[in-house]
């Protein structure tokens, strides 16, 4: 359970990226409002942070361990850096 509610917090602290979120420019509202109707739904929410978690979860075992959230962090500084690299 104790991994699972870090999971969430964890999952939710990274919600500013996704699935080719690489342009700062992109209004993160519109990333989750998959039917542009200028509201988000409980289901849009949610299938959004279910792929994050997939993600996420390296071995796709339904939990993500410590581990796993590092290598996702070290991921987005990655992809940071290039960011970077390219402005
Ligand atoms: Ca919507
Ligand atoms: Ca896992």
């Amino acid at each position: 359970m104790k991994v699972l509610l870090t999971s969430l917090v964890l999952v939710m602290s990274f919600s500013s990226f996704s699935e080719g979120e690489t342009s700062k420019s992109v209004d993160r509202f519109d990333l989750v409002d998959e039917n542009s109707d200028g509201k988000i739904s409980m289901k849009e929410w949610l299938a959004k942070q279910t792929k994050r978690f997939k993600r996420i979860d390296k071995n796709n075992d339904g939990f993500i361990t410590k581990n796993e959230r590092d290598q996702f962090k070290d991921e987005l500084i990655i992809i940071r850096h290039d960011e970077d690299k390219n402005n």
